[in-house]
């Protein structure tokens, strides 16, 4: 049912490391044409770390991992593309639409497609005010049932970080910063809340995947919090700022359930001048180079464990 990239197929069956990206990001998270000139960009990048890249959507009803160059295209221009989250692909597959393919749908379809690594900008989570509006992320509820290594600059700033990760914490989804104590902020190097557990290196990461192996639990995702580097982060005065700004108008403008967080970051991208994109782009370029990186080092620990 799902149609592979002859890359991909030829990754999977010699055990070459494979890393998937998902659509949204490029389709609804990113201006035009700004956003075509990324994907090609996080593609090549995960090929220069000696890794396949897997860009996930769905392209006339057909769920796709790996796309070429022209679909990649179609996903980045037609404005037809919807956003897809894993709730929507029966509906997707059956009435032959096309989408772009959320963390949730994205991390479905490559947990199904046997891919172990997965690379994003930031998680979707909690929304603020979810105690009057009950706005929650898929992306928690199906990173909590699917096994998957994805690396995030944590969740987005836009959301309420505490009680997402309170909620990561009861769906049992495992959480470790990369070379960082505290957990990442998505457009800012940090969030201001601790994480439990810190990791140093793709190896260790890579144990980590092995020992969750051996345990045989129920499937679940390790959360790779990565943060952005702080010379690249947006300023946080101005972060604050813009955020504040946003939130107020998407509360004035009645704006609800998926079209919420492609319009906060729009916002934020016109609040900062651009600024905002930029910081965005350099946490989603660092999260591929990463997965790429863990990637390879899982594939080199050897094939019982692919
Ligand atoms: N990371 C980014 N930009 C994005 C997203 C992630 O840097 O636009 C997308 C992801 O696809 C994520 C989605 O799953 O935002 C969350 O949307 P929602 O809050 O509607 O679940
Ligand atoms: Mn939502």
């Amino acid at each position: 049912m799902l149609k592979f990239s002859d890359d991909v197929i030829a990754a999977l069956e010699s055990g070459a490391p494979v890393v998937a990206l998902e659509s949204t990001i490029i389709s609804h998270g990113l201006p035009r044409p700004r956003n075509l000139q990324v994907a090609r960009e996080l593609e090549a990048a995960v090929r220069d770390a000696g890794a396949v890249p897997a860009t996930v959507a769905v392209l006339d009803g057909v769920p796709r991992v790996g796309l070429d160059d022209k679909e990649l295209e179609r996903v980045a221009h037609d404005e037809g593309m919807r956003k897809l989250g894993h709730r929507d692909l029966p509906v997707a597959l059956a009435t032959g639409a096309s989408g772009a393919t959320t963390v949730s749908a994205t991390a479905f379809l490559a947990a199904r497609a046997g891919l172990r690594f997965f690379a994003t900008g930031g998680l979707g989570g909690v929304h603020r005010g979810w105690t009057h509006e009950q706005d929650e992320s898929a992306d928690l509820r199906l990173l909590a049932g699917t096994r998957i290594t994805i690396v995030c600059a944590g969740v987005k700033s836009i959301l309420d970080v505490p009680a997402t990760l309170q909620r990561l914490e009861t769906l049992g989804v495992t959480v470790v910063g990369y070379g960082t104590a505290e957990f990442p902020g998505f457009y800012l190097s940090g969030s201001g809340q601790p994480v439990d557990w810190t990791v140093g290196t793709p190896e260790e990461v890579a144990a980590v995947m092995a020992a969750q192996d051996d345990l045989s639990g129920p499937p679940a995702a390790i959360v790779v919090a990565n943060p952005v580097p702080r010379e690249e982060q947006l300023d946080p005065e101005l972060h604050d700022r813009v955020l504040g700004q946003a939130l107020a108008a998407a509360e004035d403008q009645g704006v609800t359930g998926q079209a919420v967080t492609p319009f906060l970051l729009g916002r934020l991208v016109e609040g900062t001048a651009g600024a905002s994109l930029e910081a965005n782009l350099a946490a989603v370029r660092g999260n591929v180079r990463l997965a790429a990186r863990l990637a390879v080092a899982w594939s080199e620990r050897g094939a019982h464990h692919t």
